[in-house]
């Protein structure tokens, strides 16, 4: 695409739809609870999702002290462990990172970064959040059903789901299929509002090329997830009919505790394929707005512009529409024929290509940088590393004849909680850090910031590399407790024992998080309206926070890309997207015109 010069700045078709008339709230309820600002909601999204993201954070130290200490925590049944296991996971997945990238993330940055009033649906957008809300309560009222919430794994596989040999089959299983029901269409509102405010309402000069990454990232995001998520919500409703009424969708002829089921003809292995199709493209719906996030994060903290900026869209592009080619990998134990499993090993081997690209692109728009140290380049470099980490070990799982041994071993454990656990929640620290002056005109603390990062991130690797190495002895995965086995030794006890106290440190880090959030809301420095002087369009609000419809008056005009860094003869070493071309140099001697905007690659 070729930049346009600011003369022809007119040319550039304007938002699609006008100037929007605005909801204007009429009471402090309007305002502040049911709000239609997608600000608001986007802070509702976030606090509902830290506060169950904390709950699967106990649950897992209930899991690591039960591993860690098996005698000790006797308490811990086999029964609660697989309950642990499967909220943990379910939550961590969908409840927090889902709803907090998308729903937290998009609402806030969507509208500021594209230069538009709001979302173009703000009473849809309501709702979305309301009917997440209802989702998490019904997910959370399945720990006081009698029996329990379920116990079925987080890949709630049939016909083990939903028969009474599993724990929570009685209400928990249900809740959990209805609550992920709901989850789904709450979450589809809210991204039918993402992709078309994306695509209809961004300001006059807001190309598609112009849009920062964090955008594409979270855009690509949500068209995934619009794509996906209806297979889990016809597998949870399948689901629901076999448990309650009785049909066969998932269940074959079965006999259970020695008596036939009224069961027969279903397909179990439907199911996983219908999860899979789903939860594949989920590990990227997670990843790729924390791919746009950090792209963003390391060009303004490290005053560069973007390397290969197209080449980065077009990688996320590629990654999204190559996720929904793969999903087969997680079954190649389930007895799929060779012929499938080579088909899907390949396709999942060719996403390590643009993976590789953005990482390169990273890593080249960091060389020359003048690379800042704040918190939020600490997380961004924090994640690049323990991406790149998970990865490789991705690239060992994706080849069959690894997989088959390494399968429901904690080394899978490991692999995907680097990739898709410790790296992504990384970008939400580094994006709250990044972000939190515009929310809120403070800065965070920095020292209590650093102490968070280094417990953070070195506690996560002390947690997770002794994990792969547990896998290669053959430690099942899922299984709650390791009574003497001939085959692995003594010493996987002691590096349990490790894992679970490094475990609980990295809990508590989290706290000194919780504190400083609310801390620096009172006492934090005020950080002006661009502390970080970056150039996208967020931080050239009128008012910060930024008030009702976001930018005051009249709406931004834009006439560059948002990686505008250290442009030659420029009066700054940063020139804002919406900064006019005749303001840009010292002097009117020099022409800027060609330089400020983006290089055609
Ligand atoms: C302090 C951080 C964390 C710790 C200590 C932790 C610990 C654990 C443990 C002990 C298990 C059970 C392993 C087994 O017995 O097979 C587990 C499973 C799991 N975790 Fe985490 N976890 C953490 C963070 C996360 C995050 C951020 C995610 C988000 C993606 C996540 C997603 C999962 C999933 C999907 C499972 C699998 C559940 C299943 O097998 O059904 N965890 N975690
Ligand atoms: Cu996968």
């Amino acid at each position: 695409m070729v930049d346009a010069a600011h003369d022809q700045v007119d040319f550039v078709p304007p938002a699609e739809v006008g100037e929007m008339e605005l909801y204007h709230p009429k009471s402090w309820l309007t305002k502040y609870v049911f709000s239609q600002d997608a600000k608001v909601i986007a802070i509702q999204y976030s606090f509902t999702a830290i506060a169950i993201g904390m709950v699967a954070l106990v649950l897992s130290w209930m899991m690591r002290l039960q591993l860690g200490f098996p005698e000790t925590f006797s308490f811990i049944e086999a029964e609660d462990y697989y309950q642990f296991i499967t909220m943990h996971g379910m939550i961590m997945v969908i409840y927090l990172l889902t709803a907090l990238f998308l729903g937290g993330f998009g609402n806030y940055l969507i509208p500021l970064m594209v230069g538009a009033r709001d979302m173009v649906f703000p009473y849809v957008n309501m709702l979305s959040y309301w009917i997440y809300l209802l989702a998490v309560l019904v997910l959370l009222a399945s720990f006081f059903v009698p029996g329990g919430p379920t116990g079925a794994g987080w890949t709630l596989y049939p016909p083990q789901a939903i028969l009474s040999g599993t724990p929570g089959s009685e209400g928990g299983i249900l809740l959990m299929l209805i609550s992920l029901a709901l989850f789904i269409v709450g979450f589809t509102m809210g991204g039918l509002n993402y992709v078309v405010t994306v695509l209809q309402a961004r300001t006059r000069g807001m190309t598609l090329m112009r849009l920062p990454l964090t955008i594409w990232g979270i855009f690509t995001a949500t068209v995934l997830a619009l794509l996906a998520f209806p297979a889990l919500f016809v597998g949870a409703v399948m689901m629901t009919l076999d448990r309650m009424l009785g049909t066969s969708f998932f269940m074959p002829g079965i006999v259970q505790f020695g008596e036939q089921m009224q069961y027969g003809g279903g397909s179990p292995v439907l199911f996983q394929h219908l999860f899979w199709f789903f939860g594949h493209p989920e590990v990227y719906i997670v990843a790729l707005p924390a791919f746009g996030i950090v792209s963003d994060l390391i060009s303004v903290h490290a005053r560069r512009h973007v390397f290969g900026y197209r080449l980065m869209v077009w990688a996320i592009v590629i990654i999204g529409a190559l996720s929904f080619v793969v999903w087969a990998h997680h079954m190649y134990v389930s007895g799929m024929n060779p012929w499938f499993g080579f088909f899907f090993a390949t396709t999942t081997l060719i996403i390590a290509v643009p993976t590789a690209i953005k990482v390169y692109n990273w890593v080249l728009t960091l060389w020359r940088g003048n690379i800042k140290l704040t918190l939020p380049m600490l997380f961004a470099l924090g994640f690049i590393v323990t991406f790149v980490n998970g990865g490789i070990t991705g690239l060992f799982l994706g080849n069959v004849v690894v997989d088959v041994p390494l399968s429901d071993t904690m080394f899978v454990v490991a692999h995907f909680h680097m990739v898709m656990g410790v790296a992504p929640i990384l970008v939400v620290f580094g994006a709250i850090y990044h972000w939190y002056p515009k929310m809120t005109g403070r800065m965070l603390n920095v020292p209590m910031g650093q102490i968070h990062f280094w417990i953070t991130f070195l506690g996560a690797y002390a947690i997770f590399l002794p994990l792969h190495y547990l896998g290669f002895l053959g430690v099942p995965r899922r299984y709650y407790e390791m009574t003497d086995t001939s085959f692995i030794p003594q010493s996987a006890e002691t590096l349990n024992a490790f894992v679970t106290v490094i475990a609980l440190i990295v809990g508590v880090a989290q706290l000194v998080f919780l504190f400083n959030i609310g801390w620096s809301m009172v006492k934090g420095k005020k950080s002006g309206p661009n502390p970080w002087r970056a150039t996208s369009l967020e931080w050239q609000t009128a008012t910060t926070p930024p008030g009702h419809g976001n930018f005051g008056p009249t709406l931004p005009v834009v006439y560059r890309w948002a990686y505008a860094f250290g442009l030659p003869g420029a009066k700054d070493d940063y020139v804002p997207q919406n900064m006019h071309p005749d303001q840009v140099a010292i002097g009117d001697t020099a022409d800027l015109s060609g330089t400020a905007a983006q290089p055609a690659e």
